[in-house]
This record gives C-alpha cells, sequence and structure tokens, in this order.
C-alpha cells in the first residue's frame, strides 16, 4: 500500500487546525500509520526543503517551517500520495479547489497549513527522514473492507 508522508506546518499548529487535517484525511479513508509533534530544528528543515534551496522564498520558508512545532504523520492508502495531495488543495491558496484544506483555512502560499509528499519516491525519503522505522504502525482497520475493494 502507498504511503505519504504529511505534516500540518506551523499556522496549521498555531490555528488549532491539527485536528481538521487529521479529521479530512480520516474522513477521506486513509489510515496514519505514523504521528510526532515536533519542534523543527534548521538542519531539520534543510534537508527537508532542499529541493528549494536556492529559491527566492527558501529563507522564509525555513523561518516559516522552524517557527513553531508541526504535526509529522505518515499516512497509508491507494494512491496515498495523490488522494492527499488532492485533500490539501494547490499549493497556492487562491488556486486551491473550495472544498480543499488550502482554500478553506488559507489565503497565502507562505502560510499553506500543509506539507504533503509528491510523489512516492519522496514520499519514501521524507518518511526516513522523519521517522525511525519502529515508529511506523502496522495495524489492521476494522473499516478497511468498506472503504477498500
Ligand atoms: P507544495 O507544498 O504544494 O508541495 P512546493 O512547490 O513544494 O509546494 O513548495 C513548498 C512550500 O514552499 C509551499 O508549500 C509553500 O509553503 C512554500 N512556497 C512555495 N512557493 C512559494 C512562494 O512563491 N512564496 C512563498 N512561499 C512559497
Ligand atoms: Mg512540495
Amino acid at each position: 500500500m502507498e504511503r505519504t508522508f504529511v505534516l500540518v506546518k506551523p499556522d496549521g499548529v498555531q490555528r488549532g487546525l491539527m485536528g481538521e487535517v487529521i479529521s479530512r484525511l480520516e474522513r477521506r479513508g486513509l489510515k496514519m500509520i505514523a504521528a510526532k509533534f515536533v519542534a523543527v530544528n534548521r538542519e531539520l528543515a534543510e534537508k527537508h526543503y532542499a529541493i528549494h534551496l536556492g529559491k527566492p522564498f527558501y529563507a522564509g520558508l525555513i523561518a516559516y517551517i522552524t517557527s513553531s512545532p508541526v504535526l509529522a504523520m505518515v499516512w497509508e492508502g491507494p494512491d496515498a500520495v495523490a488522494a492527499v495531495r488532492q485533500t490539501m488543495g494547490a499549493t497556492r491558496p487562491t488556486e486551491a479547489t473550495p472544498g480543499t484544506l488550502r482554500h478553506d483555512f488559507a489565503l497565502q502560499v507562505g502560510r499553506n497549513l500543509t506539507h504533503a509528499s509528491d510523489s512516492p519516491e519522496n514520499g519514501e525519503i521524507e518518511i526516513e527522514l522523519w521517522f525511525e522505522d519502529n515508529e511506523l504502525v502496522s495495524w489492521s482497520r476494522e473499516t478497511d473492507r468498506w472503504i477498500l475493494e
């Protein structure tokens, strides 16, 4: 089953939206297999956003993600990467579809609430960066037969 890495960024934590993010992913049918509350240091932030090094918004992005704790999670499901990114909405909240998290709870790209892996390969890399193997929980969910065909 595909896995993806998800963050509730500092703005989501400060605004009390952790539960909203979890709730939407749960209701979608995705299964949480790991979660932890993390004060992100500069080293972790730079590794996580290495792909954006050199971009004009990079310094602001590192400052944003280290400014307050984040909720780091791993979610599992069929096409989990695409499903989570769809639920999050477009990177720029004003381009996000109504009903998505970024449309419903955000206005600006630099305060867009969440991070989610953009490919299964990057998902595995990000899971490895943020979690130890023994923090990933393998569990069977009784509702799976009503969610997965
Ligand atoms: P994503 O989070 O939707 O995958 P990316 O392009 O990977 O979007 O960018 C990572 C993060 O960097 C965004 O979620 C956003 O917080 C921030 N970001 C991207 N573009 C800009 C920008 O033009 N100004 C400020 N922040 C930006
Ligand atoms: Mg991205």
